[in-house]
This record gives C-alpha cells, sequence and structure tokens, in this order.
C-alpha cells in the first residue's frame, strides 16, 4: 500500500521507523508532504543561490526566507497547511528572483535540476507534485541517510541562526553553508565519503551559529548567572510564554509592565530567568510547569493566555485552543497567529495582555524553587572551586544530560539514570531533557549543585565551551580525557545540530537515546561507532556502571 505520507526526522518516528499515516506528533500527511515540497524548492532556490554568491550576490530576503521556512518545519512547530501553501508560493517567487538576478549578473551556469523548474500555482498540482520529491526518493538508504543527517542538521541550524537574526546578529557564512549544504542533497555525484564530510562540515557550522546566538544572547540581555527560580503562582492575572525566543520574551515583558499581568515561562523558556536584564521585572514571577509534552495538562491549568514563540507545540485541547497564540515558526490551524514586528517597532501583543486581564489567576501545581543559570560565564567564574572539587576527588566525573525530553515513557531512564549516579557526580545539562531531573533534591558537592543546568538547547555550546575550559586548566591533550561523559537524549533536529557540533568538536564516545535515529541507515550508525564510539543507551544500572568503567 501506498504510504500517505514519510517523515522520520524525529525520535517518535512511527514504530522507530517513520510515520506514513499521519505524524505521531500530530502533523497531518498533507503538512507533510507539503513540507516536503517546501524544502525540496528550497533546496532548488540553493542550487541558484550558491552559483549566484559566486558573483558576488547575496540577497538577505532569500536568506531570511530559506531560513524561516526550514525553521516552521522543524518537529512541533508548524501544523498549518495554509502556511505552508503560501511558503511553497513564495518560494516559487523567490526562485524566479534570484534566477534573474543571477542572469542579469551575467551567470552562465546552467542548472538543470528539476527543484529550479518546477512550477505550478495549483495547490492540487502541489499536492501532486509534493508526493514525488520526499525522503524515499532516495533509494540508496546509506546516501537518503547522510542527506537527511546534513538537512535536519541544517533545519536546527537554521533554527538558532533565525533566533540571532531577531536579535541583530548575522554571519553570511552560515547562510551560505546552509543553502551550499541543502543544494549539496540533490547532487547524485556525490560519494558517500564527500557526504561524510558534508556532515562534518554542518557539526563545524552548527559550532558557529550556537556562537553567534550565544553572543546574540549575553550581549543583548547578559550573562546568565546563578538564579532561584520561582516554581509556584501568585494571584493575579498572567500569561505563559514557551518557545526558545528571547526577543518575543524581552518585548512581552516590556508591554506587560505595569498592566497587572504577570509573566511566566514555560518549557524551554525557563532559562530567561537566568538573565540579568530579564530578572528586573518585577511581574516577571518564575516558571511554570515542565517540558513541552506535558502541556495539555498544564495549559489547562494556567488559566490565562499562552504565547507560544518556537516549537514544541503540542496540537491544542479545545479547552485553552481560543487562549492559545502562536508567533514566529510556530502555526497551527485555528489558533490565533502573532504577525512578525515591524521594521523598528516590537510585536504587538496587546490581545494577549487584553485578554490575559479577563482570566484568573493560574492553577498552582507546585511549590518552591530550581536552581540554574549555570552557563559558561558562570561556571568560569566558579571555575576555581570545580576545579578544587575535581582534584581533592570530590567530584569525580560530569556526566553531560543535555537535550531534549519527550512524552515517551522509556524517558523515565533519564530521572532514574540521574538518581542513580554516585554522590559525586555533577550533571551539565541544557535544553529541555532536564525536566527529567531539575526537580529532584540531589544535593549539591561544597556549594556546587549537582545537576547544572547551563540554558536551552543551544547552550549546549555552554558546555562545550566549559569543556575546553576545564581542559586547558587541566592541560589536556585532548577533550576526551577530561573526566566527562556524555549521556544525551534528543528529540528533535536542533538536537540534531547540537550533536553533530558535539562531533565536529571532536567529542567521542557520546551516548543517544532513548533510542537511536530512525534516519540512520545501519551503515552509517557503524561509521558513526567506528569514528567517534556513538552508542545508545540500555539499562540505569549497566550504563552507570559502563560510562563508571570506560572512564
Ligand atoms: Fe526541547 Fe522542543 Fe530546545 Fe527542541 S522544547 S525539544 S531540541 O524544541 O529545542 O529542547
Ligand atoms: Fe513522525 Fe516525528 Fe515526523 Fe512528526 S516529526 S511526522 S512524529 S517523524
Amino acid at each position: 500500500m501506498e504510504n500517505n505520507m514519510f517523515c522520520y526526522q524525529c525520535q517518535e518516528a512511527a514504530k522507530g521507523k517513520g510515520c506514513t499515516i499521519k505524524g505521531v506528533c500530530g502533523k497531518s500527511d498533507d503538512v507533510a508532504n507539503l513540507q516536503d515540497l517546501l524544502i525540496y524548492l528550497l533546496k532548488g532556490i540553493s542550487l541558484y543561490t550558491t552559483e549566484a554568491r559566486k558573483l558576488g550576490i547575496e540577497n538577505k530576503r532569500i536568506n531570511n526566507f530559506i531560513t524561516e521556512s526550514l525553521f516552521a518545519t522543524i518537529t512541533n512547530a508548524n501544523f498549518d497547511r495554509d502556511v505552508f501553501v503560501e511558503k511553497i508560493k513564495k518560494a516559487l517567487k523567490l526562485r524566479d528572483e534570484i534566477k534573474e538576478e543571477f542572469i542579469n549578473a551575467g551567470g552562465s551556469v546552467e542548472i538543470n535540476h528539476d527543484a529550479t523548474k518546477w512550477y505550478s500555482d495549483s495547490v492540487e498540482e502541489m499536492e501532486k507534485k509534493a508526493k514525488e520529491v520526499g525522503v524515499l526518493t532516495t533509494d540508496n538508504e546509506d546516501v537518503r541517510s547522510l542527506r537527511e543527517l546534513v538537512t535536519y542538521g541544517i533545519k536546527g541550524m537554521a533554527a538558532y541562526a533565525e533566533h540571532a537574526e531577531k536579535l541583530g546578529y548575522e554571519d553570511k557564512d552560515i547562510y551560505k553553508f546552509m543553502q551550499e549544504g541543502l543544494a549539496k542533497t540533490l547532487d547524485d555525484s556525490l560519494s558517500v565519503d564527500e557526504l561524510i564530510k558534508l556532515v562534518m562540515d554542518t557539526g563545524k557550522h552548527g559550532v558557529d551559529v550556537m556562537a553567534l546566538l550565544d553572543k546574540a544572547n549575553t550581549e543583548n540581555y547578559g550573562n546568565p548567572e546563578m538564579t532561584k527560580v520561582n516554581i509556584g503562582v501568585r494571584n493575579n492575572p498572567a500569561i505563559l510564554i514557551s518557545g526558545h525566543d528571547l526577543k518575543d520574551m524581552e518585548e512581552l515583558l516590556e508591554q506587560t509592565k505595569d498592566t497587572g499581568v504577570d509573566v511566566y515561562t514555560h518549557s524551554e523558556m525557563l532559562p530567561a530567568n537566568y538573565y540579568p536584564k530579564f530578572k528586573k521585572y518585577e511581574h516577571f514571577v518564575g516558571n511554570y510547569g515542565n517540558a513541552w509534552w506535558a502541556q495539555k495538562d498544564e495549559f489547562e491549568k494556567f488559566n490565562g493566555p499562552i504565547l507560544l514563540t518556537t516549537n514544541c507545540l503540542v496540537p491544542p485541547k479545545d479547552s485553552y485552543k481560543d487562549r492559545l497564540f502562536t508567533t514566529g515558526a510556530v502555526g497551527f490551524e485555528g489558533v490565533k497567529h502573532i504577525p512578525d514586528r515591524l521594521e523598528g517597532k516590537q510585536k504587538d501583543f496587546c490581545e494577549i495582555i487584553e485578554l490575559a486581564k479577563k482570566c484568573e489567576s493560574p492553577t498552582e501545581i507546585e511549590k518552591g524553587e530550581i536552581v540554574g543559570g549555570f552557563a559558561h560565564n558562570q561556571v568560569i567564574k566558579l571555575a576555581d572551586k570545580v576545579v578544587d572539587a575535581v582534584k581533592s576527588g570530590d567530584i569525580k566525573r560530569f556526566f553531560v544530560m543535555a537535550g531534549c525530553d519527550g512524552r515517551m515513557k522509556s524517558r523515565d531512564y533519564y530521572k532514574e539514570f540521574a538518581k542513580e549516579l554516585p554522590k559525586d557526580t555533577v550533571i551539565l545539562t541544557a535544553g529541555c531533557a532536564k525536566y527529567r531531573y531539575n526537580k529532584l533534591d540531589l544535593g549539591d558537592i561544597g556549594g556546587i549543585p549537582r545537576v547544572l543546568d547551563a540554558g536551552q538547547c543551544n547552550d549546549s555550546y555552554s558546555l562545550a565551551v566549559i569543556a575546553m575550559k576545564l581542559k586547558e586548566v587541566f592541560e589536556l591533550e585532548d577533550i576526551n580525557d577530561l573526566p566527562i561523559s556524555y549521556n544525551i537524549a534528543w528529540y528533535e533536529q536542533k538536537a540534531v545540530i547540537v550533536l553533530l557540533a558535539l562531533l565536529y568538536l571532536g567529542v567521542k564516545d557520546i551516548h543517544l537515546g532513548p533510542t537511536l535515529p530512525a534516519f540512520l541507515s545501519e551503515n552509517v550508525v557503524n561509521v558513526l561507532v567506528d569514528k567517534f564510539g556513538i552508542g545508545g543507551i540500555t539499562n540505569v544500572s549497566d550504563d552507570i556502571k559502563m560510562f563508571l568503567e570506560n572512564k
């Protein structure tokens, strides 16, 4: 039987192989197919921009369009069919634009790929074409695996590049790489070795984009600092903000100031609490709830409006759909979308604020505080203490447990793993993976908390900076000689770019769970095992033993 769709880009791919009828994430088959067509056209545009760059042409509108379109196709970002139809139409227009620019500049290379030529303004034709250009059109399983590994890495890169761009930070070299990489996934002449090299280059640019976003975030909002974050509630009406976009966070805090409306973070927005510039707002109360997948229950209990600035959005329940708002790359049919900011202006969150005033205050679901804010600057300030603790043997080992959380029951593993780790170990984390253990009382070692949260998934960059610093302090040749083990949980494509970035930095023996990506073919897994010692997970006690013995 013919598949309705095929998608295997995230950890929830049906049966560990791929979603073929409807996405486990809730993505419909027609949205999945339209996303495939959009990606195909972005690759076609990239064939042109890559040649055009050689003639000195850099088209900012196209750079931004490719970046935000890739972002919209990330898992749990945009479920709205109309958005993808519009994006496909725009892609066709922009493709004409760059073709013209290229030819006018004297471009003579013949670009003969179907992705640069196919055209239709009929939605029916788009749907038909979409079924012919998906992932499975690459027959060779290993080539397909490497092409998709690169494509997903570039999607993750796009998300981070977009956040940086919103804060006024862009790096042309990152756009150049993203587009060259996309174009190369259409090139049938590339060998497997060349594709593996492209995977490594993706990792290199992953480091660059995370460094760029780190710079954008810290130069705008200060360096995250050790912070106690309230997880209880107050009695005022309030807005809950989720996702990763700090510019949206800034503007929401500014616009809610003195309105009597409080602001709370959810899931990946928690690290906003660690930034000096946000901490100064008295109506910024703290964090409400847990990782993205708990949102159905938590959004219902929150009672007030919720703003989703990026993934992960779960298809909403009717009970709160009318107080849910999306913005940026996120979208869902029937959910109000806050448009992009106009040049020199803020986004307009008025409607959300007015709605909040009419809503009840949040229902308390827990009380207390959690501690975070251990990005590179804060940890390096504590370096003496950390180094002493390692030298004295009080800290025997660090465990990087960054990445994502998800709804699969098997992710209880990470909670158990954190609980069972010896008391002389410290967990370094970033991303929503932390919610499996950040509310456990794991204690501290001489004042250093045993769970050090650097921030969002992109702040995994901070963990790499910390590792480099420790390598320097301990005068080691190789980052792998540090007492650090990597047990990473992944879910979507931002985790793919984080993983490729770590591989590029030379980190070996990373364990990835709860399952290995469906898009890695057996041969590609073997390459990753041989070259980098990548492995999966088994059970908590065997894995802890393995990590401690393999030091
Ligand atoms: Fe999580 Fe979702 Fe940040 Fe991802 S909220 S899963 S890797 O979007 O981006 O960590
Ligand atoms: Fe399935 Fe994940 Fe793709 Fe959604 S994003 S359709 S869950 S593989």
